[in-house]
């Protein structure tokens, strides 16, 4: 299994090179226009998964979303049956904020051997639900707690406990279409606390929210909503994200 994905991040973090991935639901991926132009504004990765599935196609999302992009493509799954051979990676997600077995450990089990029979480049990743202001589906259908948005040292410790597991990718998450994204302070606490690189996502809403974010310490950060309802803003995220447009931040006058 070659490890291109996971090394093109880890290169990012580096090179304090920020990446954007762009989160297409299958349930709710109407325009294929998103994807096609999505490496010409400055978008890094797909990724494709959801929380619950009730009318789209995995395997076909995944089919038409490699048909119409040359950026990588990894599942980002809200359950076992998300896998499509046809993609080039997964995050292989240990919910670490959890205390849920199933999601820890259990259907990791029974996603093994099912991946084992692919060629996707598996990332070991601890995913780490925030509380974001409102109970989003991902939270829902975990069945767990959510770290408080403002205890920061839980979140540090959690971290860190998943990189001395050996896990490669932290991913804090408030959940698709939450109202508040990660906070600064906790996103700059968990920075400090490890060494392998920290996706950020949920409630990512403008190019201002992304700089923050990024600046905060995210090496990655993944929008989804946003681009769903203003896809003319994923080129000004992109910028932002890669510091190529300014942003004026509360008290200065600008980058
Ligand atoms: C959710 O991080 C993703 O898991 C994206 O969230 O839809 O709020 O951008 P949004």
């Amino acid at each position: 299994m070659q490890s291109t994905i996971y090394s093109s991040i880890t290169e990012g973090k580096a090179g304090n090179k920020k990446k954007l991935a762009l989160l297409i639901d299958p349930d709710k991926f109407t325009s294929v226009d998103v994807v096609k132009n999505a490496e010409s504004v400055g978008v890094d990765y797909i990724f494709v998964g959801g929380s619950l599935l009730s009318k789209g196609n995995f395997s076909a999302c995944v089919e038409t979303i490699k048909q119409n992009t040359k950026l990588p493509v990894v599942i980002f799954p809200g359950h076992i049956d998300q896998v499509s051979p046809d993609a080039d990676g997964i995050l292989f997600l240990s919910l670490i904020s959890g205390r849920n077995a199933e999601n820890l450990i259990g259907k990791h089990v029974m996603a093994a051997p099912i991946l084992k029979k692919t060629k996707l480049e598996i990332i070991p990743t601890g995913y780490m639900l925030i509380d974001g202001g409102k109970i989003t589906t991902a939270l829902y259908m975990s069945n767990t707690v959510p770290i408080p948005h403002d205890k920061n040292d839980i979140a540090a410790c959690t971290a860190l406990a998943g990189e001395m597991l050996g896990l490669k990718l932290i991913y804090m998450d408030t959940g698709s279409g939450a109202e508040k994204h990660v906070a600064l302070k906790m996103i700059k606490e968990v920075k400090k606390s490890i060494s392998i690189p920290l996706i950020i996502g949920g409630g990512i809403r403008t190019p201002e929210d992304a700089y923050e974010v990024c600046k905060a310490g995210a090496d990655m950060i993944v929008i989804g909503t946003i681009a769903e309802q203003s896809p003319q803003l994923i080129e000004q995220i992109a910028k932002a994200v890669h510091y190529t447009q300014p942003i004026k931040e509360k008290g200065t006058t600008g980058l």
